[in-house]
């Protein structure tokens, strides 16, 4: 088996010691950490949300499959990191209210910072309120929203328009990104861009920032 099947395998069965075995593995063989990350860990978590939807898996071994998920991203995350030194922008980021999924999140806070943004992080389930908070307090540049259920990505918008009645929104640029939101939805609700995946993401704060 190469080490893409094993690995999405080893995150998919939630299998914590076999996850962190391959993907050092393949590293050391020279596998590109963003593929170690993509072709192991992501394809392993959406076969394990393939599995779920098909009821074959239930939640605990969803929660297994993230466990695993976060220890190849905790060893991949340290060889993406860029150096420091100039930062091209701050983004604030985080999970709407509602919403507790952040592996996607964290890959896209992860390649933001590889590439010399500064990243401040809010978590998971962040109300309105926090964003604007941030926005205030932290002067970003970009905030980015993820959203990852149909239920929360309401939310999003709720956030635009905090952040209009703070009198905020002009200053900063807003991405948002998960699943199930797409270009078409960002431009209804005012977003200034989506991004697809991870890559996106940072080719899209470089472009609004006027800094790629
Ligand atoms: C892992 C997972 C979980 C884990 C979350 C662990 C964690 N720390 O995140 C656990 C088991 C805890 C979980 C819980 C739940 N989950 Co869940 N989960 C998933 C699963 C299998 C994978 C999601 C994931 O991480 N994908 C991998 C990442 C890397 O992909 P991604 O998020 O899309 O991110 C990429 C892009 O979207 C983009 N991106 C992401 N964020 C951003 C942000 C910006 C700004 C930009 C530009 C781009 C961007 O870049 C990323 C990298 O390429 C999905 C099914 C699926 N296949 O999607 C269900 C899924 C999202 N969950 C679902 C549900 C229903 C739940 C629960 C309600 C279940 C329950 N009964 O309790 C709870 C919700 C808890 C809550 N309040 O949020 C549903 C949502 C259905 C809907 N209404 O839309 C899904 C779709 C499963 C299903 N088919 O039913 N879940």
């Amino acid at each position: 088996m190469d080490w893409e099947a094993g690995l999405s395998a080893a995150v998919a069965q939630g299998d914590e010691i076999k996850a962190e075995e391959l993907a050092r593995e393949a590293l050391d063989a020279g596998a590109p950490p963003r593929e170690v990350l993509e072709k192991g860990a992501v394809a392993g978590i959406d076969e394990a949300g393939r599995l779920w939807q098909e009821g074959e898996y239930f939640l605990p071994d969803v929660i297994l499959a993230t466990e695993a998920f976060n220890v190849v991203m905790g060893i991949v995350e340290p060889l993406l990191a860029g150096e420091d030194g100039a930062r091209k922008g701050r983004v604030v980021l985080g999970s709407v209210e509602g919403d507790a999924h952040d592996l996607g999140k964290n890959i896209v806070a992860a390649m933001l910072r590889a590439s010399l943004y500064e990243v401040l992080d809010l978590g998971v389930d962040v109300p309105a309120a926090s964003f604007v908070e941030a926005a205030r307090e932290q002067e970003p540049g970009i905030i980015g929203l993820g959203a990852y259920m149909t239920t929360t990505m309401r939310n999003m918008e709720g956030v635009i328009t905090a952040l209009e009645e703070a009198g905020l929104r002009s200053g900063v640029k807003i991405i948002i990104g998960g699943a199930p939101v797409t270009a078409e939805y960002a431009d209804r609700i005012g977003a200034d861009g989506y991004g697809a995946d991870a890559v996106e993401a940072v080719r899209l704060a470089g472009r609004l920032l006027g800094v790629s």
